[in-house]
C-alpha cells in the first residue's frame, strides 16, 4: 500500500451520511460502522496518516446528517478509535426537501438522464441552499488551521464556495459521486440555480469525478455557465485555480479476493447451488432504481428463454432487488412493474420443479453476497446510468477461481475499465439476450483470460489508490495554487 505524505493536520470528511449508525442494545446506544467503500478508503487512510506527534492515531473527524437516533445520544458516543461523527441536524421539512426533494427528485433523476422525472421545486431548492448552510455552520465550527477538507457528492454542491467564502485559506477537496451529464440536461436547471450549483463546486481546490467524460461535460458546463477560462483542466480563477479530474473509483479487492474463500460463505455457497439443482446461476444485485435497467435485464432474459428452450431448466436467474426510496411515486410504480414482468416469466416459462427467476426483494448479508458472487456463472450488470457501479468490480475481484462471465452496461462508468467484460446496451434486448447465451457457452479458458485482465487492474487500482490519488492531487494543489502544467 503506497504511503501518503500529507501537509495538513487533520482530515474531514463531509457526506451525506454518517460512517455509523446508533443501534439501541439492553447496555444502551452501541456504534455500528458501515462497511462501504468511502468508509474503507478513509480507514485506510487513517492508516496511511499514521500517528501524531503525542504516539496516539489521529482520528477522522466525519460531518455528516444526523437523523433522530443520534439526537438522543450524548456527543461522547459519537466516536471510536478511528472516527468522530459531527451529526448536522435540522428541520425535519428543510430536511425533507433538501434530500427527498431537490437531491432525489432533482439532481438525481436529471443527472442519470431522466428529465421527465425531474421534479424542479423553488421551495426544495430553497431547502437544499438552507442544509448546506446547516453543513457549513457545523464545519466552521470545526475546523482548525492546516485541516483539509474532502466533501462528498451531490447533495452538498454548494458547500466548497460557502466554506471559501468563509475560510478563503482552507484546503478542499470535492469528489462527485454520480455522472455529471453533457450541458443540454444542465441547461434544463433555471439560469440561476445552475450558476449557484456551478460555483458552489468550484469553491473547492480539486474537482473529482469517475470518468474523463464526466469531466469533460462539467468542463463545458463551467465554461458555458461562468465563462472561466480552462487551461490543461484547470479552472483559472484570478487569485487561484482548480484543477478538475478523474478519479475512478474502486473497491478492497483483497477483502473481496480472500472473502470468498471464507468456511462460512464456501458453505452458503453450496447450499445456494444445491438448492438451484446445480443449474447455471444468472445474478444481479441492485437498490430498487429507475436508473439500474431492472426491467430491460428481464426483457433481455425472457429473450433468452424464448429463443433458447434447451436452456430451459437448466438456468437460474437469481435477483436480488435492496429496498430504496419505495415511498416515492416513481420507485412504487418501478416495483410494481420488476414484479409483474417477474410472474410473467415465470408463469409462462416456470415447471413444478424450476422457477426461471428467484426473487428477493431484501438486503443481503454480506455472506450471502459473496456465496452468489462466488457460486455464479454470470454477474448480469445492466444499469441504463451508473456514475460508477462497484458491484461489477466486486464480483471479478471475488472470483479467485477465474470462472464466471460479467456482463456489463456500456452506460455504467465502470465500463471504462473492465473492458474484459462482455460490453452491452441495456436497452438492447437482443444483445443481452445473446450475451446470455454467448456467456453461458464460453470456454473456461476466455473465462479466465477476461477475468485475470480484469482482475489485475483492479488489483493496481483499488480503493485505496483512489483516496490516495485523490488527496495526493490536493495536496500538490495546495503546494503550487497557480502551476497550470498538466497534472
Ligand atoms: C453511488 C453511485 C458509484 C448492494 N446490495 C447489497 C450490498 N450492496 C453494496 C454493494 C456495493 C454497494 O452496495 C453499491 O454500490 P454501487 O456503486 O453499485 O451503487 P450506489 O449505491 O448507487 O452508489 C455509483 C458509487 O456511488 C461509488 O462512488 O459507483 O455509481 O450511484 O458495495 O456491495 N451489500 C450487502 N447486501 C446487499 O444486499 N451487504
Amino acid at each position: 500500500m503506497k504511503t501518503f505524505k500529507s501537509s495538513f493536520k487533520r482530515l474531514l470528511i463531509v457526506s451525506y451520511r454518517l460512517p455509523f449508525s446508533i443501534q439501541q442494545t439492553n447496555e444502551g446506544p452501541l456504534l455500528q460502522q458501515n462497511s462501504g467503500g468511502l468508509v474503507s478508503a478513509v480507514l485506510s487512510m487513517a492508516e496511511q496518516m499514521g500517528q501524531s506527534q503525542e504516539g496516539a492515531v489521529t482520528k477522522i473527524h466525519w460531518v455528516g446528517h444526523g437523523d433522530t437516533s443520534l439526537q438522543q445520544v450524548s456527543p461522547s458516543t459519537l466516536e471510536n478509535d478511528t472516527f468522530v461523527a459531527h451529526p448536522v441536524f435540522m428541520d425535519d421539512a428543510v430536511h425533507k426537501g433538501f434530500y427527498e426533494g431537490f437531491s432525489n427528485d432533482l439532481i438525481w433523476p436529471l443527472f442519470h438522464y431522466f428529465p421527465s422525472y425531474a421534479s424542479f421545486s423553488e421551495h426544495d431548492f430553497d431547502c437544499y441552499k438552507q442544509a448546506n448552510a446547516s453543513f457549513l455552520n457545523e464545519l466552521t465550527a470545526l475546523i482548525e488551521p492546516g485541516d483539509l477538507v474532502w466533501i462528498h457528492d451531490f447533495q452538498l454542491m454548494l458547500l466548497p464556495d460557502l466554506l471559501r467564502r468563509a475560510m478563503p485559506a482552507i484546503s478542499i477537496g470535492y469528489f462527485f459521486h454520480i455522472p455529471f451529464p453533457t450541458y443540454e440536461i444542465i441547461k434544463l436547471l433555471p439560469r440561476t440555480w445552475r450558476q449557484s450549483l456551478i460555483e458552489g463546486i468550484l469553491g473547492a481546490n480539486v474537482v473529482g469525478f469517475h470518468t474523463t467524460d464526466y469531466v469533460q461535460h462539467f468542463l463545458q458546463s463551467v465554461a458555458e455557465v461562468l465563462t472561466l477560462p480552462v487551461i490543461n483542466q484547470r479552472i483559472v480563477l484570478p487569485d487561484r485555480s482548480i484543477s478538475v479530474r478523474d478519479f475512478p473509483i474502486s473497491i478492497d479487492f483483497n477483502k473481496f479476493n480472500t472473502s470468498g474463500q471464507e468456511a462460512e460463505v464456501l458453505a452458503t455457497q453450496q447450499r445456494y447451488k444445491s438448492l438451484l439443482r446445480h443449474n447455471k446461476i444468472i445474478f444481479s444485485v441492485d437498490r430498487l432504481d429507475y436508473t439500474k435497467g431492472i426491467t430491460s435485464r428481464l426483457l433481455g432474459y425472457e429473450r433468452f428463454l424464448v429463443q433458447h428452450p434447451d436452456w430451459h431448466d437448466n438456468v437460474t436467474f437469481v435477483m436480488t432487488i435492496v429496498p430504496s426510496r419505495d415511498k416515492i411515486g416513481h420507485y412504487q410504480e418501478l416495483k410494481r412493474e420488476i414484479e409483474e414482468t417477474i410472474g410473467r416469466i415465470n408463469g409462462l416459462f416456470g415447471t413444478i420443479g424450476w422457477r426461471p427467476i428467484v426473487y428477493s426483494y431484501r438486503s443481503l448479508s454480506f455472506t450471502e453476497l459473496m456465496a452468489l458472487y462466488t457460486a455464479c456463472d454470470i454477474a448480469l450488470i445492466t444499469p441504463v446510468r451508473d456514475g460508477m457501479n462497484l458491484v461489477c468490480k466486486e464480483f471479478v475481484a471475488s472470483r479467485q477461481d477465474h470462472k464466471g462471465v460479467l456482463i456489463l452496461s456500456e452506460l455504467a462508468g465502470a465500463a471504462q475499465e473492465l473492458s474484459d467484460a462482455l460490453i452491452i446496451n441495456p436497452t438492447d434486448t437482443q444483445e443481452v439476450a445473446d450475451a446470455i447465451n454467448q456467456a453461458l457457452l464460453m470456454p473456461l479458458a476466455e473465462q479466465e483470460r477476461r477475468l485475470i485482465h480484469m482482475r489485475k487492474h483492479l488489483q493496481n487500482h483499488n480503493v485505496f489508490r483512489w483516496s490516495h490519488d485523490f488527496l495526493t492531487a490536493l495536496n500538490d494543489m495546495i503546494s503550487n495554487p497557480t502551476d497550470l502544467e498538466t497534472d
